[in-house]
């Protein structure tokens, strides 16, 4: 089934000199496609609009600085069951417990700074997609 994701390259991904890496894991994906990509600071607003499901817990307020500390990359990637792919891409969400393989066990250390976001579902896809994609729903 062919779908779109959100992914965000986080402000470390940029800092870090990784973006190549990670968008190149992508990008090499048999069928998946690069539709949009962007490079751009994030305010709060749009984040809390992102992050929603987490305002309120301990870490969403240092989380909203480091995503709001320097540029992201945005991307939209489509293709056969991107959601799910991009996802294992990743790995989990705390790099330590994350495989060598994957984008977060290969390159992070701490929770936070964990590299990149991709959207977790088609709702959460198609929701995230209109915050930072508008023209693109
Ligand atoms: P994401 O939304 O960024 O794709 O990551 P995720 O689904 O794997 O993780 P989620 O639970 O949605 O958390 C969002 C982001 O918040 C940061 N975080 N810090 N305990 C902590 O310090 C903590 N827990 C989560 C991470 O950057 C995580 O990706
Ligand atoms: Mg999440």
């Amino acid at each position: 089934m062919s779908q779109r994701t959100l992914v965000l390259l986080k402000p470390d991904t940029v800092r870090r000199g990784l973006i190549g890496e990670i968008v190149g894991r992508i990008e090499r994906k048999a069928d998946w496609r690069i539709t949009a990509l962007e490079m751009r600071v994030l305010d709060r607003a749009l984040l809390e609009q992102h992050y929603g499901e987490h305002v309120g817990r301990p870490f969403y307020e240092p989380l909203v600085e480091f995503m709001a500390s320097g540029p992201v990359v945005a991307l939209i990637v489509e293709g056969e069951r991107v959601i799910e792919g991009v996802r294992a891409l990743a790995g989990p969400t705390d790099p330590i417990a994350a495989q060598p393989g994957s984008i977060r066990g290969d390159y992070g250390v701490i929770v936070r700074e964990n590299l990149i976001h991709a959207s977790d579902s088609e709702e959460s896809a198609e929701r995230e997609l209109k915050i930072f994609f508008p023209g693109r729903a």
